[in-house]
């Protein structure tokens, strides 16, 4: 198979890579740093191909696939795993830049990639569709605001998606992790306070990078006529809170 990841150069992304070519498989990995690529696609040698792509720059995404070689043009499965969370800030105070932000990567990168890589998928009959969603696409907290609303975007995408590819043999999955170490998340999201993002996984046994690229893995080798909808991974240490009720 060829694997196109988007996000490659950092946590689950690079995982993915390393977890598909460990199975023989080879990857277009893609991200803006390119330095990142490079080394990645150093470490992996020729069952590896490096893009710099910025999931943001439609223009980009179209020139990039273009410039495929012929031989890693037959896209099998597109990973939609480049995204960020910018802040915690509450909605009335959060940057309406970084809001902007989020929504043009983790909805605006993801349908412009799913866009221009589909119609060859369906033409082949066959293709699979990971999209990285969230469980805070699925449950709400405190300054998750529009990082939250995308990622819910990103599941109903999956699903409409399921709706409209019906009958072409192409499947299509929202993968929705919780609680994840070990990757750049947290630090991307604080914004270089790295003291404040380890905070975040203080104390705890979370997921790793590791166990996204093995479901991500598990998710596209399953029989052609099993499609996963949606599969949401949290943690043993994590779980849910009860409704705050602000009292007098
Ligand atoms: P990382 O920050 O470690 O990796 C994010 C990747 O996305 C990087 O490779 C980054 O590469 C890439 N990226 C960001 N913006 C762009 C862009 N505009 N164009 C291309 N690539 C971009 O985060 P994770 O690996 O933890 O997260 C991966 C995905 O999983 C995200 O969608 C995230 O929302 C989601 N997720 C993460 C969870 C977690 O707890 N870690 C839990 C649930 C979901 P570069 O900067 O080089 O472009
Ligand atoms: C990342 C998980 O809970 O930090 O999508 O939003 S969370």
């Amino acid at each position: 198979m060829i694997v196109f990841i988007t996000g490659a150069s950092a946590g689950f992304g690079a995982a993915m890579a390393r977890t598909f070519v460990g199975h023989g498989h080879r990857v277009v990995i893609s991200g803006r740093r390119a330095d990142r690529l490079q080394t990645l696609a150093a470490e992996l040698g020729e069952a590896a191909h490096a893009v710099e792509l910025d999931v943001t720059d439609k223009a980009a995404i179209r020139a990039a696939l273009d410039a495929l070689p012929a031989e890693w043009r037959d896209i099998d499965v597109l990973i939609n795993n480049a995204g960020l969370a910018l802040g915690t800030a509450p909605a009335h105070e959060a940057s309406l830049e970084d809001w902007d932000t989020m929504i043009a990567t983790n909805c605006g990168g993801l349908v412009a990639m799913t866009r221009a890589l589909l119609p060859a998928m369906v033409a082949r009959g066959s293709g699979t569709v990971i999209n990285l969603g969230s469980t805070a696409g699925s449950y709400p907290y405190p300054g998750g605001n529009v990082y939250g609303a995308t990622k819910a975007f990103v599941e109903q995408f999956t699903l409409n998606l399921r709706a409209d590819l019906v009958g072409t043999g192409v499947r299509a999955t929202n993968l929705a992790p919780g609680l994840c170490g070990g990757t750049e998340f947290s630090n991307v999201r604080f914004k270089g306070n790295d003291e404040a993002a380890a905070k975040v996984y203080e104390g705890t046994t979370p997921l790793t990078a590791e166990d996204i690229a093995n479901t991500a893995y598990w998710i596209a080798t399953l029989p052609p006529h099993i499609n996963i909808n949606n599969i949401e991974i949290m943690p043993t240490c994590q779980g849910f809170s009860p409704f705050t009720i602000k009292r007098a």
